[in-house]
Order: C-alpha cells, then sequence, then structure tokens
C-alpha cells in the first residue's frame, strides 16, 4: 500500500507539472513574429560572423542522440534510456517574402518513445541576412532561431522550446558529448527565481517546495548550423526524486562535404499502402521494434528456402550461413574434415567426444522456437545433429540434439526443437556411424512459417533485371509482388539474388531489431 501510495504521489506531481504548465505563458516557437526580422539589419557588421551560409536542395545534417530518465524514492525506482539518430534533409525550397524556405525531410527517429520529441521546430528553414529561420506548415509563422545579425533574439529552439517572452544571446562555448566534440556558440536556458517559473522542456511550475536544477543548452556553429542539444532536467523534495538528460550532436552534414551511403528509414511504413518507395541501388537503415504506435504488424506466409550444401563448412568458425526457412540438401562421411567437440546426450550424461563435420551457422532476430529436422532414407546410416551456441571464448552451449540409433532402430531421421533467444546458433551434422557417404536434407525453420512485417518498401524496375536483395541484423524479409498476390522470396542476412519482369514489388521486413536494407541491381 505505501508503494502505491507514493507512486500516486508521483503521478499527481507530475500532473500538476503538465496543468500547471499553461498558467505561465511560456513555450517557445509559437506565432509571434519575433521583432528583429522586421528591424532593418546590417548584413555588413553581424554581431557573429559566419552565418550567412546558403542552402541548397538535398543538404542534410545527420544527428545521433540519447535520452534517459528516472525515478527514485524509497520504495520503488525506475529509469528508461534510449538512443537513436535522425537525419534533416533540404527538399524543394518555397519562397515567402522574397525568402527562399527548403522543407526540410525527416528522417530516421526523433522521439524517445512517449517521452521525449526532439523533432526539429517548423516545416520549413533558411538562412539569410546573418539569421536562420524556420517557418510552419501554415507557410505564414517565421521564427529566428538564431540571429548571428543582432547577437540576441526573443526566444525560439529548434530542438528544444525556449520561451519567447525572453531575449537570448549567443556565446562562444563548447559542444561535447558523444557525438561532437567542438567550440560552438551556446544559447542556453537558465531558471528564474520567481513563484512561477518557466522550465525548458518541462514547462511552468507555479508554487511547490522542490529543488529543480533545469538547463537547457542549443549550440550553431558557422557555416554549418544547429549541431546539438543538452538538457538536464532535477526534481526532487526529500522523498523522491526525478531526473532526464538528454544529448544530440552532430554526425555528419552536407556542409561540411559528408556523404552518406544510407537513408533513414522514415515511419510509418506499416501499411503496404504505406511503403517508402526507394531508387535502386539502396542501403537503408532502419529499425523494427515494438511497432504497434506506427500501426503494427502484418504475418506473411513464407516459403522454404532450398539450398544446396557448401563445403567447406567443417567448423563454427567456418559455416554455412543460413537464411530461414532452410530446406538443406547435404552430404555427409566419418572421416570428413570436422570439428571435434565433447558434448553430453543429456545434461546428466556420460561425456563424450565427438566430430561433427558439417556446421550450419543460422541467426535469430528476436526469441523464438527454433525447429530441426534431418532425414537421411535409403542409407545405413547413423548420423546425430546438436544445437550449439557460442561465447565470446568459443566455449560451446548445447542447446539441443538428436542422437537416435538409426540403424538399430531403421528409422533414418533426426529431429530437434527449441525456444531460443535472440542470437547466433550452429546446427551441426556428426557421421557417428557412416562408413559410406550418406546424403541427408536438414530443414531448418522457426516456429511459426510466417514473418511479421513491420516496414515496407517499394521499388520499381523499368525493365526486366536481376535484383539482390539481404537483410542484416533483423529477423529477415520478403519480396512481393506489388498486388501481394505472391512472395516472391525471403530470406535474411544471406540475401537473394532473384530476376524479376518489369514492374513494381515489395520488401517487407520481419519485426526484431535494427537492419541494414541492402537492394542492387546490377
Ligand atoms: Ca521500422
Ligand atoms: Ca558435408
Ligand atoms: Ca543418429
Ligand atoms: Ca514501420
Amino acid at each position: 500500500m505505501k508503494f502505491k501510495g507514493h507512486l500516486a504521489k508521483g503521478l499527481i506531481l507530475w500532473m500538476s507539472l503538465l496543468l500547471f504548465g499553461g498558467c505561465g505563458g511560456g513555450g517557445g516557437g509559437g506565432g509571434t513574429p519575433p521583432p528583429s526580422q522586421n528591424t532593418p539589419v546590417d548584413t555588413s557588421a553581424p554581431a557573429i560572423s559566419g552565418f550567412d551560409f546558403a542552402l541548397q536542395e538535398g543538404d542534410f545534417w545527420e544527428y545521433e542522440w540519447d535520452y534517459e530518465w528516472s525515478y527514485h524514492d524509497a520504495w520503488s525506482s525506475s529509469s528508461a534510456e534510449y538512443a537513436s539518430r535522425f537525419r534533416i534533409t533540404l527538399g524543394v525550397p518555397i519562397e515567402v517574402n522574397g525568402i527562399l524556405f527548403y522543407e526540410m525531410i525527416l528522417s530516421g527517429t526523433a522521439v524517445a518513445g512517449d517521452r521525449k520529441d526532439f523533432t526539429p521546430a517548423g516545416k520549413y528553414l533558411a538562412v539569410t541576412r546573418n539569421q536562420i529561420i524556420t517557418l510552419e506548415a501554415d507557410g505564414v509563422t517565421q521564427t529566428v532561431i538564431f540571429d548571428a545579425a543582432a547577437g540576441a533574439w526573443p526566444g525560439s529552439g529548434f530542438f528544444t522550446s525556449f520561451p519567447s517572452d525572453t531575449l537570448f544571446e549567443a556565446t562562444l562555448s563548447t559542444i561535447s558529448n558523444d557525438y561532437i566534440n567542438e567550440a560552438a556558440y551556446q544559447v542556453s536556458e537558465s531558471a528564474s527565481s520567481s513563484n512561477c517559473q518557466y522550465f525548458p522542456g518541462v514547462g511552468t511550475i507555479c508554487g511547490g517546495d522542490y529543488d529543480e536544477t533545469l538547463k537547457a543548452r542549443e549550440y550553431y556553429i558557422a557555416g554549418l548550423g544547429p549541431v546539438g542539444l543538452y538538457t538536464y532536467s532535477g526534481i526532487s523534495d526529500s522523498e523522491w526524486s526525478s531526473s532526464s538528460q538528454a544529448d544530440i550532436g552532430l554526425t555528419a552534414s552536407s556542409l561540411r562535404g559528408d556523404t552518406l551511403p544510407y537513408l533513414l528509414e522514415v515511419e510509418p511504413n506499416n501499411q503496404i499502402d504505406a511503403a517508402t518507395p526507394i531508387l535502386l541501388p539502396a542501403r537503408i537503415e532502419g529499425d523494427g521494434v515494438s511497432e504497434a504506435k506506427f500501426g503494427g504488424t502484418t504475418a506473411v506466409q513464407v516459403n522454404v528456402i532450398a539450398a544446396a550444401e557448401s563445403e567447406p563448412n567443417d567448423s563454427p568458425s567456418a559455416p554455412q550461413a543460413m537464411d530461414l526457412p532452410a530446406g538443406i540438401s547435404g552430404d555427409v562421411m566419418a572421416g570428413d574434415p570436422n570439428t571435434s567437440v565433447e558434448v553430453q546426450a543429456s545434461p546428466d550424461g556420460t561425456p563424450y567426444t565427438t566430430t561433427f563435420e558439417d556446421w550450419y551457422e543460422v541467426t535469430l532476430g528476436t526469441g523464438q522456437t527454433l525447429n530441426i529436422q534431418m532425414r537421411f532414407p535409403g542409407t545405413a546410416a547413423d548420423l546425430d545433429m546438436y544445437l550449439f551456441s557460442l561465447d565470446a571464448s568459443n566455449n560451446v552451449t548445447i542447446h539441443a540434439n538428436s542422437v537416435d540409433d538409426n540403424i538399430g532402430q531403421n528409422e533414418f531421421d533426426e529431429q530437434m526443437s527449441r525456444y531460443l533467444s535472440a542470437g547466433t546458433y550452429y546446427v551441426a551434422v556428426d557421421a557417428w556411424d557412416t562408413p559410406t557417404r550418406a546424403a541427408y536434407t536438414l530443414d531448418i525453420s522457426t516456429g511459426s512459417s510466417s514473418i511479421d512485417v513491420c516496414d515496407w518498401f517499394s521499388f520499381s524496375l523499368p525493365a526486366q533485371a536481376r535484383v539482390t536483395i539481404a537483410v542484416t541484423g533483423g529477423p529477415g524479409f520478403v519480396l512481393a509482388d506489388a498486388a501481394m498476390s505472391s512472395v516472391l522470396a525471403n530470406g535474411g542476412a544471406q540475401g537473394t539474388s532473384i530476376n524479376l519482369p518489369a514492374g513494381t514489388y515489395l520488401i517487407g521486413i520481419g519485426q526484431g531489431g535494427a537492419y541494414t536494407l541492402d537492394v542492387t541491381s546490377p
């Protein structure tokens, strides 16, 4: 009961902060055009030099960020951490009052769950008369976010919001975080001591006897514009404390001559009719983690990928990597090149050392049941198989095995099944009593015969072409025709190469972690 009572108190306090947030007239950005915009500016002598740089369509800034939040009291403790990156790319400009404003196209992730949103202010961006100005989607509302001409301007912010009723100055400082460490102009907000105080990222707090530490700093570099953010917010009284901290830093920009050989995914793309069009060749970096907020997943049936064994595959350091679900045709004989492993048929069984001639590697992006079946009919062989993983020191862990006496039982198959966490595993074949070469088929599949697609991409081929698709890091992909009438291929990191007629095609990525999608066509 104590636990619940204090939890409720914490919630009520946070809610009251939010409620009071409306009373103080804080909150930057906003509708009133800043006075400096109507003031003639002497562009020949700006207060800060280097901010009269040119923009053009295609310019980009890529930022990485992290955010952490925590709450503690005597009875409970909770925290959350987020980290990702996003990119601003300039699109087609529009002209407003003689100023060219470029559309800011956001890709990647600028939102920390439902806790924090770093999405830059405004929809369009201009640099003119030594000012960096954003324009809202209404095409009318302009906000100066950095005024190098005057050196001081009414509040506003790019990644956070500064109060519009406060005059801000840029001072030369240094931005230093995991992503950037350079001299930069700092625009910072500090709390005042009145009863009703505006705190960046929190709102206006009226009354109370809490200890508050609140900081927000944005950073700008000449010739480059906004390069990062630091915020810290800590609130506590004698019984509880809550804090949050965020860092953003620029990692690449066309204004520095950087090029990036990949695109960042743009959500939401969870519905087929919202598939992101891509041009080949394409490399896209994205993630598929808890996408309920983007529209969830669509289950798509997948096909077994038929593959021939490819020797040498004699050890876990040189295995044959397989996409799932895989149907492998191979063969084995005692005396083939192999790796010796000490194993146990059961946890309390007697250890024995045996040789494994064929090694197959599979990677699971999420926890799943792995089903493995090996058949070798028409032979007089006793094959066995083990399912292993390796730790950082290459020590073997046994997850499952199947070691029937096939000759004695006159049944020439083995099967094993195990629920496994995300990771890399090895299916190893042992020619236990196999003096004559024996052919086998090895089927490896996850518990389901479908993939839960959370990210859709589409591409078009003007003529027949051979297309290669691979997804590393995620649970795999499906390739389908635009009507989704048939799945043409599926796989993962090993990818697929397929001849396709002219037309439009869909690629769906399964939910289960960060991934890189490569689509190429020679
Ligand atoms: Ca995604
Ligand atoms: Ca073999
Ligand atoms: Ca056997
Ligand atoms: Ca998605």
